[in-house]
């Protein structure tokens, strides 16, 4: 059978299938040896195989299934629990994930912003005991896919959009422990001349319509990366799960999810800007009212409100239906949160529960009082610290970046 797999959505599906397949008549070491070749001339074999897309267990009660990816379902949050559980967190894969051996692991860091400007043969090397051993630090920080919420680019704006139709569980918030990435750089022998690193995943190459795009793999401004970067081994207190970069991913607060590169490998420090198809192809915005080479590279992820229910959730009528949601911005802190269940003609303040990480989502409530029976639609808008809020429409992109805009959440009171 054909498949259209130029739309992301649809390959992810169907290679999801060819891996299942494989996997069953037993095939799946041999073929995924071929995802584990050279990320570009000089590196290193990765000690890396594919282990099957998602390795860990996907009830359908806490995911809808894309494909490669899981999306967390809103309504199996657990109100009182601030952090998602590692089981629990939403999974972004571009191909599979991978079973690397932590004794055979190693993080190589070479490039003309190190001092000496080691090749890629000679690079400055860090087992995963070396990293444990270096002073740690934790962040409580969301992890979102810059593609959450894509899907009412289409249902909510009749737009067309390429990539996975994500509602809103495309985020999961963890504490990541790990050591900071600035202390590995200057262990490296980080050069005043760096302005780029480059880590890349020790996953297959990616490949998308037919074309080799090599390991994923995204440029970060040294500015950043001595900010507040982590390479982190554990999330909520326990080592990374293998769906979520096991021994070691990239934890960068506050930006893109494709910033914050799982099972990282290999970081090239350059002394010149760095570019890879995941800050020029993807990852800025295209269309009408861009550039013909797309926007600045996407950075801060945008402010965003989700409820805690089912789409078309069924509630029963009371006098008083409590409702909660979480909303949450790249830029800082949720100041304010209101909600309508009107359709936008009047709109209420939520309670905010008490406000915890600055990288994190700020839980909320709001009383509906006398809810008629029938179908509304309701409303949530959040303002982060800087004031950026969330438009009742948001300008359309063709991948379907950062929608930010009021999401109308259709429930039935019966
Ligand atoms: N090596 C590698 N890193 C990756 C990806 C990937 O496919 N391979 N996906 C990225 C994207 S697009 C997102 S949104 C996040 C998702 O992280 P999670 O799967 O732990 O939720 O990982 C990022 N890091
Ligand atoms: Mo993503």
């Amino acid at each position: 059978m054909d498949h259209d797999l130029t739309d992301e959505s649809v390959y992810d599906a169907v290679r999801a299938r060819q891996w299942s397949r494989m996997s069953r008549r037993g095939l799946l070491r041999g073929s995924a040896a071929l995802g584990a070749g050279l990320a570009f001339a000089g590196a290193a074999p990765s000690p890396a195989r594919a282990a099957g897309p998602i390795v860990k267990p996907l009830p359908p009660e806490w995911f809808v299934s894309h494909g490669t990816n899981a999306e967390l379902r809103w309504e199996s949050v657990r109100t009182r629990e601030f952090l998602t559980p590692a089981e629990r967190f939403f999974v972004r894969n571009h191909t599979a994930t991978p079973e690397i051996d932590p004794d055979a692991y190693r993080l190589r860091l070479w490039g003309d912003g190190l001092r000496g400007a080691p090749g890629p043969g000679q690079a400055v090397e860090f087992g995963y005991g070396d990293l444990r051993s270096l002073p740690a630090e934790t962040v409580t920080a969301a992890i979102e896919c810059t593609g959450n919420a894509r899907g009412f680019f289409t249902t909510q704006q009749g737009q067309a959009v390429s990539g996975t139709p994500w509602r809103l569980g495309a985020i999961g918030v963890g504490r990541w422990r790990g050591v900071p990435l600035a202390t590995v750089l200057r262990h490296a022998g980080l050069t005043p001349e760096a302005v780029d690193v480059l880590p890349s995943g020790l996953d297959a190459e990616y490949v998308d319509k037919g074309v080799v795009q090599g390991r994923v793999r995204r440029p970060l401004p040294v500015s950043k990366a001595l900010e507040d970067v982590l390479l982190a081994y554990e999330l909520n207190g326990r080592p990374l799960p293998p769906d979520h970069g096991f021994p070691v991913r990239v934890v960068v607060p506050g930006w893109a999810g494709i910033a914050s590169i799982k099972w990282v490998g290999d970081i090239q420090v350059a002394a010149e800007p760095l570019f890879s198809p995941w800050n020029t192809r993807y990852y800025r915005l295209f269309g009408a009212g861009h550039p013909p080479e797309g926007s600045e590279p996407v950075t801060r992820q945008n402010v965003k409100s989700a409820f805690e229910l089912a789409w078309d959730a069924e509630i029963p009528a009371r006098r008083r239906v409590v409702l909660t949601g979480r909303s949450w911005s790249g830029g800082g802190r949720i100041r304010r949160v209101e909600v309508s269940v009107d359709e936008g003609a009047s709109w209420r303040p939520a309670v905010l529960e008490r406000a915890r990480a600055r990288y994190a989502w700020q839980r909320w409530r709001y009383v509906w009082e006398r809810p008629a029976k029938g179908s509304h639609v309701l409303l949530a808008r959040a303002v982060d610290e800087t004031g950026a809020v969330q438009p009742d429409t948001e300008p359309h992109n063709t991948l379907g970046y950062l929608f930010g805009a009021v999401v109308r959440h259709p429930v039935t009171v019966v």
